[in-house]
């Protein structure tokens, strides 16, 4: 029996293939070194695999830039090796789900190669063209990976739209013919036996007719949610995705409760769920997401209150503290600091995994990898960070010394450092791609398989837990005390029982409000031995669950 709902109760692991695991000395992760690791995978508990781009790709957004959507990057091995992963997995049981990058291809696309040589080209309507104003592009957006969206094109006289670097030219997907190229491309992934997608930035596919300036030159008000994504999303439903048995999950900033649901209602015929980013993006401000600031805690309460209480017994929520374009969940919203870095690094991983939704656990963090703590520019590869550096810096908006704390703090390349296989590093026998960075060498896989207490054996045994008991997958979810600073209490409730989680998010030991203590029970997890725990009160990030 198939359970069409398998993706409910499978924890997806993310790997980022540059940074996984190299096998042929050439500093970069590949398809021959994930084959390597799969008893890793497998007694960490993971069900499917959402693996980041291994497309045919220039490379200038580490593959979120592809030129070729049915060929692997030599970088990353041959469409065997690929094979070879895809039936390795199936034979374990365990599922492979890759990476759908439709909104934009690369400017090395034969598409856009065709597209860019003049009007009459056939491929001209792949993409977005529009006549410049006076000699200034069409419209005054500011493209997510800095300057204009507009890049001129001289073969041509105008200019096409990019919401990324302008090597990254979105698809006009009004154009019947471009959606017709993309699900018969995402058929032939399925066909040969992929089993599902995540879909790169999804909401954003749909572009409004008028592209008018913005008062700050911010595109995200037409271009997020956009006229038609919806019939888009449904159309690609009805002709591909219905046809399969298969998981998706849109990644979608900017998103909120209701338009999740219009997404990934159970009824709506789109997707199954959603990433949103409302839990990240707390700590967004005057710089956009460079900051050195914490995520206040009661906010970030709220967020998941909303999210869990919101999708609840109507879609399905997508849970993950980072991913490739995230800062380490440890650093971001715990403690890195050597004495709590282990301790945190649990909490952070009960206090999200005992809520309901999909687990997504993305490479490194089952350690408790921190930040690199890159303290200078010449560190960083992420195209992203440095465009805003040189935004930043340059203008005078922000001292160097000031952007590279906040590029230490939130920058993507923090959580693209090598995985720390062993003490010496062991991802690769070359030189890595990007650097270790410092002070992480001891969080590393092999020590931690060894040690009963480590992040990794804490990892698995929540995971493990999560399967044996249905009210974690079904329950409701009530939040205790939303507006301590400190402690993240809540229940979920399912069936006659009970399940009360307690973590502090403090450095500081705090006394447990009447309505937050146990009655009585041991705990089923937590992350202090019992003789060290106190009766009425947390340690510092200390987390416990009990079944009551
Ligand atoms: O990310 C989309 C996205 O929202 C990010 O650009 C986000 O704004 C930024 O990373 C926050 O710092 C997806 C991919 O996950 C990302 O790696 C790609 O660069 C991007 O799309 C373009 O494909």
């Amino acid at each position: 029996m198939t359970d069409k709902n398998w993706w409910k109760n499978a924890v997806v692991y993310q790997i980022y293939p540059r940074s996984f695991q190299d096998m042929d000395g050439d500093g970069i992760g590949d398809l021959r070194g994930i084959i390597e690791r799969l008893d890793y995978l497998e007694k960490l508990g993971v069900d499917v695999i959402w693996l980041s781009p291994v497309y045919a790709s220039p490379m200038v957004d580490n593959g979120y830039d592809i030129s070729d959507y049915r060929a692997i990057n030599p970088l990353f091995g041959t469409m065997e090796d690929f094979d070879e992963l895809l039936s390795a997995l199936h034979s374990r049981g365990m599922r492979l789900i890759m990476d759908l990058v439709v909104n934009h291809t690369s400017s090395e696309h034969p598409w856009f190669q065709e597209a860019r040589k003049s009007r009459d080209n056939p491929y001209r309507g792949y993409y977005i063209w529009r006549e410049g104003k006076d000699g200034e592009p069409p419209n005054n957006w500011i493209s997510w990976f800095s300057g204009s969206t507009w890049e001129y094109n001289p073969p041509t006289g105008d200019y096409y739209l990019h919401i990324f670097a302008k090597e990254q030219p979105d698809l006009n997907w009004r154009n019947p013919k471009v959606r017709e190229e993309i699900f018969d491309m995402m058929r032939w992934w399925l066909d040969k036996g992929v089993d599902g997608f995540r879909m790169d930035v999804i909401s954003l596919i749909s572009k409004p007719e008028e592209l008018p300036d913005d008062p700050r030159g911010d595109l995200s008000p037409y271009c997020i949610n956009g006229p038609h994504v919806h019939e888009y999303l449904r159309e690609m439903n009805e002709k591909v995705l219905s046809k399969y048995d298969i998981m998706t999950v849109g990644e979608c900033p900017g998103m909120t409760v209701e338009q999740a649901k219009i997404y990934a209602g159970f009824d709506s015929g789109e997707l199954n769920m959603v990433f949103q980013f409302e839990h990240t993006g707390l700590t967004d401000g005057e710089f956009g997401k460079w900051t050195d600031k914490k995520t206040p805690l009661p906010a970030l309460k709220r967020v998941f209150e909303k999210w869990q209480t919101g999708l609840f017994g109507e879609s399905w929520n997508s849970l993950f503290w980072g991913n490739h374009d995230q800062p380490r969940a440890v650093t971001k919203f715990g403690d890195h600091s050597p004495e709590y870095s282990d301790l945190s690094a649990k909490m952070l991983c009960c206090c999200l995994y005992f809520m309901q939704g999909t687990p997504y656990i993305y490479q490194g963090d089952e350690l408790g990898t921190p930040n690199p703590g890159f303290d200078e520019l010449a560190h960083y590869r992420d195209i992203e960070s440095i465009n805003a550096y040189r935004d930043f810096v340059d203008s005078g908006i922000l001292d160097e010394p000031t952007m590279l704390r906040y590029l230490a703090r939130t920058g993507r390349d923090n959580a693209r450092t090598p995985m720390q296989w062993a003490p010496n590093g062991g991802f690769t026998t070359g030189k890595p791609w990007i650097s270790y960075g410092g002070s992480t060498r001891a969080v590393n896989a092999e020590m931690q398989l060894q040690d009963p207490d480590s992040v990794f054996c804490f990892y698995k045994k929540v995971l493990e837990l999560r399967k044996s008991l249905p009210l974690v997958r079904e329950g409701s979810f009530e939040l205790l005390r939303p507006e301590h600073e400190s402690l993240f209490v809540y229940i979920r409730r399912f069936e006659g029982q009970t399940l009360l989680v307690l973590c502090n998010f403090s450095a500081e030991w705090v006394t447990l409000p009447d309505n937050c203590r146990p009655a009585s029970g041991t705990p089923v997890i937590a992350n202090y031995p019992e003789t060290a725990r106190l009766e009425g009160a947390l340690l510092p990030y200390e987390c416990r669950v009990y079944i009551v």
